[in-house]
């Protein structure tokens, strides 16, 4: 296919770069991390990962541009002032690489950037897939002081017993639950619990896709974390990024 063999020339043409959306703290109303999203710049367009990251799992190529996501996220992070964190997205098949753990070992040297300054975000389908040596590479990420984060929650399968699974750091709620927060009330009570839930295990709560100022007021009652979404930033360009925390600092 096209995507398969342009995204195979993708690295080498340097045509992929990353956009950074920061995270507002609500406790402590600042930026206390920034998600690190992939874009691939081809034939006079931009591509989401949704569209390239299914086919770059399908044929491994994944892991080197996962690879490359986890340097350049490092890398960025290093540059920003204060203790500002990076979260980076991992693909499930980035797990089956053996040496996952020594990747990310050699990217946070490489950027001379502390463990304790990146989040790693794994999504449910990852514990689907679920094995020992899965497992193993987290606990070991963990014990590094590497923060990890269950994206998109509650999309998926039996989301509950991936809680038991292992102690995440942060639980991120899904957007689709944001969309209609204010208009019904079980999205409201599903918030709710969620966040009430995230307290009672010691994982902090992220509500994802806050758009508007009454979701902010919802989520932010309820006692949520943090907050992601185009109310308080889009995905900037790393210069604007960089100005933003700059303002901040
Ligand atoms: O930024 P955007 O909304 O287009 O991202 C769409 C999806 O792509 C999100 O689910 C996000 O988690 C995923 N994604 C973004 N960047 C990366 C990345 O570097 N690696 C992987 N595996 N997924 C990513
Ligand atoms: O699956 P993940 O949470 O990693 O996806 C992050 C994606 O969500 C990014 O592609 C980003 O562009 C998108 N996103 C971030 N904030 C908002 C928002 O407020 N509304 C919507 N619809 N999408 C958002
Ligand atoms: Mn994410
Ligand atoms: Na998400």
């Amino acid at each position: 296919r096209s995507i398969e063999a342009g995204l195979r020339m993708a690295m080498q043409r340097e045509e992929l770069r990353l956009m950074f959306q920061p995270l507002l703290g609500l406790e402590e109303n600042r930026v206390n991390c920034v998600e690190a999203l992939l874009r691939w710049d081809h034939d006079d367009r931009t591509i989401s990962p949704t569209e390239f990251v299914p086919v770059a799992e399908e044929t491994g190529l994944i892991v080197p541009i996962g690879e490359w996501v986890l340097h350049e996220a490092c890398r960025a992070a290093a540059t920003w002032p204060g203790d500002v964190r990076v979260a980076v997205n991992l693909s499930p098949v980035q797990f089956r690489h053996k040496d996952l753990v020594g990747q990310v070992k050699s990217a946070l040297l490489a950027a001379g950037l502390e463990p304790t300054r990146l989040e790693l975000e794994i999504t449910e389908s990852l514990l689907l897939t679920e094995s020992e040596s899965t497992t193993d590479a987290l606990h070991e990420l963990r014990s590094m002081g590497v923060r990890v984060s269950l994206d998109d929650f509650g999309t998926g399968y039996s989301s509950l017993s991936y809680l038991r699974s292992f102690p995440f750091d942060k639980i991120k709620i899904d957007r689709s639950f944001m969309a209609d927060l204010t208009t019904r009330a079980d999205s409201q009570a599903i918030i709710k619990a969620v966040i009430g839930l995230g307290q009672s295990l010691g994982m902090s709560t992220t509500a994802e896709g806050v758009e508007t100022e009454e979701q902010l007021a919802m989520v932010r009652e309820h006692g949520a974390s943090e907050v992601q979404g185009f109310l308080f930033s889009p995905p900037l360009h790393p210069a604007a990024l960089a100005n933003l925390l700059h303002s901040e600092a």
